[in-house]
């Protein structure tokens, strides 16, 4: 095998599925970035590398759909150490401004730099002779460094997801210096943010001592690294068809005749995160409640939360707080077949995502820190008659973006109580107005748009810098 693409993430854009005949098969798991990805790795006859998910072991490579995809194996330990442990409980709070705290544990480093090593020699291995590798996201963030010592003909990019946190904030990680040399081995390094990408250059100046000029890092082998914002978005013509097909439309219905017809529904759907704001938000809309300034008769709360990391402590402890107070509000304010809150913990298929979004009036999604938020974006492409307002956080990659939306700061209850009622009270020009300048916006930059550009800016011109340089000390 040998392949003039390679991408490398942490997950294989499939599951493991029980077949009808009772054998074990794969079902595609099309999320945002095989959208974006998928028509790249056609076009280059490229090859997927990444965990299935699970602890089984030997798979070999397969195709699924015309993909060629290459199956990493984890073991139970692994799994513990490498993805619950250091990615999603040491990495994951720190680069989301400690909204929790993290956990430090030097076995969980030393599996998170023997899984990294794994899944770079794997792309070593199979990149054709000058080929391209992209790396995704926070859980392989020493790969880069690894592949392009096994591998300096390729030409490696790398993306992060999720925010890239100030000096102040990545200064705690005890291997905060390895972590940016992983890095460095890319050509390009894309954030969701300029800001992000600003923190990053900042730090590789101030903790590896390399010079730095606005979003070049020049270093001491000569190489230049390209530091800069590649904000993510999503396939918006793909969710507007699905939006407008008969099947959603009849489903969007039927969900509001459940529902009781209220005139106003609210709606949330994340993944069950501690960064995503939730029970903040439920607060304020019980609250207005409470207040007075809603009705359960007239307005009801939809939250679809997605279980996600179910055996990490900090998503077992957020579950029973979002449990209990759904609960307590639905039995302080709820009537008779009208509970303030309909609360699911489950996921949908796309169909059922696009009937809510159609479904629902009013869109809260108010994270504490998110990278982007494909969520915000997704209900924008789903409001083809230009209605629908959307209620969106300050600290979402998103709002940048969004600037029509009604914008919120998750920490102030009362600002966000007041944001949550204008949206449902303004008139329908301005809601109309907002939206179509949004939907505007989404369609300009969609994820296909994302993809060419990191693509284009990698495939670009590299030279080697021939300034003179410090060499590295190390501390
Ligand atoms: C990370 C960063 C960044 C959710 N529930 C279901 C479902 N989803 C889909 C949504 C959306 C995606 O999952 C969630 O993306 P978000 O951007 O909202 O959030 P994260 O999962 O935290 O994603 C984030 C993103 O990476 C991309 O770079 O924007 O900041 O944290 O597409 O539709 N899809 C289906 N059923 C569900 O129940 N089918």
């Amino acid at each position: 095998m040998s392949a003039d693409l390679v991408i490398v993430a942490n997950r294989l854009p499939v599951d493991r599925v029980e077949l009808d005949d009772g054998s074990a098969g794969w079902r595609g798991s099309p999320g945002g970035l095989v959208t974006a990805v998928e028509p790249v790795l056609r076009a280059n006859d490229g090859t997927w590398v990444g965990w299935p998910g699970g602890t089984e072991s030997d798979l070999d490579p397969f195709d699924h759909e015309g993909l060629h995809l290459v199956p990493m194996s984890m073991n139970a330990q692994e799994i513990q150490e490498f993805y619950e442990g250091f990615s999603n409980a040491t990495i994951w709070p720190i680069y989301h401004d400690l909204v929790a705290k993290p956990e430090f544990h030097r076995e969980w480093w030393d599996a998170y730099v023997s899984v990294n090593q794994r899944f770079a020699e794997k792309a070593a291995e199979i990149a054709a002779k000058g080929a391209t590798v992209w790396v995704h996201d926070y859980q392989l963030q020493l790969v880069p460094q690894v592949l392009r010592e096994l591998r300096p003909d390729l030409r490696i990019g790398f993306y992060l997801h999720i925010p890239f946190p100030p000096a102040e904030l990545f200064q705690q990680l005890p291997w905060r210096r390895q972590i940016l040399e992983g890095l460095l081995g890319a050509d390009l390094v894309g954030f969701q943010m300029p800001g992000a990408a600003a923190n990053f250059v900042r730090l590789v100046r101030q903790r590896v001592g390399h010079k730095t000029h606005r979003d070049l890092i020049y270093l001491p082998d000569g190489r230049t690294v390209r530091a800069a914002a590649f904000p993510i978005s999503i396939d918006a013509a793909g969710f507007e068809e699905l939006a407008q097909s008969e099947p959603v439309g009849k489903r969007a219905t039927a969900i509001r005749d459940a529902l009781g017809n209220p005139t106003k529904i609210f709606l949330g759907i994340d993944r069950l995160d501690y960064t995503k704001g939730i029970y903040a938000r439920l607060r304020a809309f019980s609250e207005l409640i409470n207040d007075g300034h809603l009705d359960v008769e007239e307005a009801v709360f939809v939250q679809v939360a997605v279980p996600s990391r179910e055996r990490v402590e900090q998503y077992k402890i957020l579950r029973d707080d979002i449990d209990r107070l759904v609960g307590r509000i639905n039995g302080d304010v709820g009537r008779i077949g009208r509970p303030a809150i309909s609360y699911l913990h489950t996921s949908y298929p796309r169909e059922e995502m696009a009937a809510l979004y159609r479904a629902a009036d009013i869109m809260v999604v108010t994270p504490y820190r998110d990278g982007m938020n494909l969520v915000a974006k997704e209900y924008v492409a789903c409001r083809f008659h230009n209605d629908g307002a959307l209620v969106l956080s300050e600290f979402a990659g998103a709002a940048a973006e969004l600037r029509q939306a009604w914008l919120v700061n998750p920490y102030d209850i009362n600002g966000m109580k007041s944001a949550l009622l204008e949206a449902c009270q303004a008139d329908e020009k301005e809601v109309t107005r907002r939206m179509k300048a949004m939907r505007k916006t989404i369609s300009q930059h969609d994820v296909q748009a994302w993809a060419e550009s990191f693509m284009t800016e990698l495939a670009g011109d590299r030279f080697m810098h021939g300034k003179k340089v410090r060499p590295v000390k190390r501390s």
